[in-house]
């Protein structure tokens, strides 16, 4: 398949031809952890990389291969790597790419998590972790030094959807010898491909829309091959040991065939969902990359082929008032995750985000009143009629 063909064409065929396979048309699920070898001298030059061939699934698989190809191609990058979940792909990556000394440079807002891993988990290891307001590329310029090896961010950014300007800041990055890692989560490569913007490496939680049904938790690195090939044989094989199960990449080869037609739906939807809160007089601010009220809706207009469907707001009486309304839902499930096909709402603050302390949630942006709703695919008036049942009351009770 080449590159000429569409992005959905190629997300349901590339890389796998039918008639290799005894005419089996969905691919074949390699539930294997090891391969036989020809000959004893056949297993030597594999693990020598003389010959190619698989050895044991903690380094590849072919229904592994056939994911981290399909992947990598929808993000336009020479190779993918899949691994257990998201968090095994960023600690695999920087566990590969760093040594003691060395200083990350990282955007103001983090999933909770990969915030966690960096302040206690890098840091440990006498890694720098310096937080810089990437949402001004300039800011970059003056923060990076000499030991900066790395420029790590996520656009939008989980969970109040700040964006950061790839190009701009991968110019900066690479002009001080930086190598700069993408988080696409929230994008995925059907509304941003990093890697065209200069993007180096890009990290995915493929539990989310890659996989697209909330059965799994997973996650992919895709990027230069050489890189690649080092972060599976170090990051991967050796320091974290975070493989995908061949299972799951089977379930996500089948969330990809529908992944463009998934976001479109998605996206209007949330686009819909944005505007109704935004005009809703108990919502006191909706961030939304869709909306022209949006800080940075020239830069999504350019960067992203649509807005995502993510959604951070506020309510005008706040975390009560935030609590009260999720509580009064009937169909949105209270949850964390996203990307399902089910609407989920959560609140960063205790939920997703209560990696952070208070202190570096106020100094991160991360508000105490701030919810998160993830649009799922649902009829979009059954999500607006859900929304708008929990928040009557909460209106009644402000204009009594
Ligand atoms: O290890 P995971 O597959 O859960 O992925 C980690 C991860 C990495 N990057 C981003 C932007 C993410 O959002 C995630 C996981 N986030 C979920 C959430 O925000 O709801 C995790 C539930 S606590």
């Amino acid at each position: 398949m080449t590159q000429s063909k569409g992005f959905a064409t190629r997300a349901i065929h590339l890389g796998y031809d039918p008639t290799a396979h005894e005419g089996a048309l969905t691919p074949p699920l390699h539930l294997t952890s090891t391969f036989a070898f020809e000959t004893a001298e056949a297993g030597s030059e594999i693990f020598a990389g003389e010959r190619p061939g698989h050895i044991y699934s903690r380094i590849s698989n072919p229904t592994l291969d056939l994911l981290e190809r399909r992947v990598a191609d929808l993000e336009g990058a020479e190779a993918g790597l899949a691994l257990a979940s998201g968090m095994g792909a960023i600690t695999a990556v920087l566990w590969t790419l760093l040594s003691p000394g060395d200083e990350v440079i990282v955007d103001k807002t983090l999933y909770g998590c990969t915030f966690a891993f960096m302040h206690h988990g890098l840091r440990k290891f006498g890694i720098t972790i310096t937080h810089v307001d990437l949402t001004d590329p300039a800011n970059l310029t003056a923060a990076m030094s000499d030991r900066t090896r790395v420029v790590y961010f996520e656009t939008p950014a989980n969970p109040n959807m700040r964006l950061v300007d790839i190009k701009a800041v991968a110019e900066i990055a690479h002009a001080g010898g930086a190598q700069v890692i993408v988080d696409n989560t929230y994008a995925t490569p059907y509304l941003t491909r990093p890697i065209a913007l200069g993007a180096d490496l890009v990290v995915h939680s493929a539990t989310k829309y890659l996989g697209g049904h909330g059965d799994l938790v997973a996650g992919v690195v895709v990027g230069h091959a050489e890189a690649v090939t080092e972060i599976r044989l170090v990051g991967m094989k050796d320091m974290t040991g975070a493989v995908m199960a061949p299972f799951n990449a089977m379930l996500i080869l089948r969330g990809l065939k529908t992944l463009a037609l998934r976001m479109d739906r998605h996206c209007a939807s949330a686009q819909l969902v944005a505007k109704w809160l935004e005009d809703h007089p108990e919502v006191a601010v909706v961030h939304y990359p869709g909306l022209e009220s949006f800080g940075q809706h020239a830069l999504a207009c350019r960067q992203m082929a649509q807005p995502g469907a993510m959604i951070a707001f506020e309510l005008k009486g706040g975390l009560e008032a935030g609590r009260r309304m999720m509580n009064g839902l009937r169909m949105i499930a209270r949850a964390v995750s996203l990307g399902d096909a089910e609407t989920l709402i959560q609140h960063p603050a205790s939920m997703t985000h209560s990696t952070y302390t208070p202190e570096e949630r106020a100094a991160h942006g991360i508000g105490d009143g701030l919810i998160r709703l993830s649009v799922g695919l649902e009829d979009v008036q059954d999500i607006l009629d859900d929304l708008d049942g929990a928040l009557a009351p909460i209106r009644a009770l402000r204009s009594a």
